[in-house]
């Protein structure tokens, strides 16, 4: 996949989903092209509410969308793919029962969940947290900058370095053999939304 920056989003961060609107359509504008909605604690109903307005901006863009988790939602809204976690569907799973309809990545955390995201069918990983991220998103301690080039001496598909990635470790990660960076708080939380992603997308060129 051609995509180097993959944007997560985080509601909490704004005062209501106006600010989250623009913010995204900001990111979009300065080039985003992978947008994750993940928003774990809204109900089925405000996922998708969120998913149908989420779809249509990103369409705008030509921006592909990932839906986290929930396949169903993926499908219902036409969406491009289907971010999975530990504790979700495994990706041959989804793979069956969406015939290669939908791009899956997989969240991972150690070496061994890498080879076992592509063995179950994954298209891409993540892999992190690589840095210490804010507690409250609960990711737990670091891994390191040195397990992604562990995981790509065993994996084919393409590894995005999450988790406290802001613009100065974008080059480290990529150097040290990650395929891209997925982010959260360096774009949304960032005072210039365009400026952030003008320069992750200068630096992951
Ligand atoms: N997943 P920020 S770390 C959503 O390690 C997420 O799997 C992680 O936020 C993982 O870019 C993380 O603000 C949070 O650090 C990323």
């Amino acid at each position: 996949m051609k995509e180097k920056l993959y944007l997560i989003t985080d509601r909490k961060l704004f005062n209501g989903r106006c600010q989250m609107y623009l913010a995204l359509e900001t990111a979009l504008e300065a080039g985003v092209k992978l947008i994750q909605l993940r928003e774990k604690d809204l109900s089925i109903r405000e996922l998708l509410d969120t998913a149908v307005w989420m779809r249509e901006l990103t369409k705008e863009y030509g921006a592909r969308l990932m839906i986290n988790d929930r396949v169903d939602v993926a499908l219902s809204v036409d969406a491009d793919g289907v971010h999975l976690g530990q504790t979700s569907m495994p990706a041959y799973a989804v793979r069956k029962i969406t015939g290669g309809k939908l791009l899956i990545g997989v969240s991972t955390h150690s070496a061994d969940e890498a080879i076992k995201a592509e063995n179950d069918g994954a298209d891409f990983i993540t892999l992190g947290p690589i840095y210490k991220t804010p507690s409250k998103h609960g990711h737990g301690n670091p891994i390191g900058i040195r397990i992604i080039r562990k995981a790509k001496s065993h994996v084919s598909i393409p590894v995005f370095a999450i988790g406290g990635i802001k613009p100065d470790k974008a080059k480290k990660v990529r150097e040290a053999g990650a395929d891209g960076v997925a982010v959260i708080s360096a774009i949304l939380e960032a005072g210039d939304v365009k400026q952030s992603t003008e320069e992750f997308s200068r630096l992951l060129k």
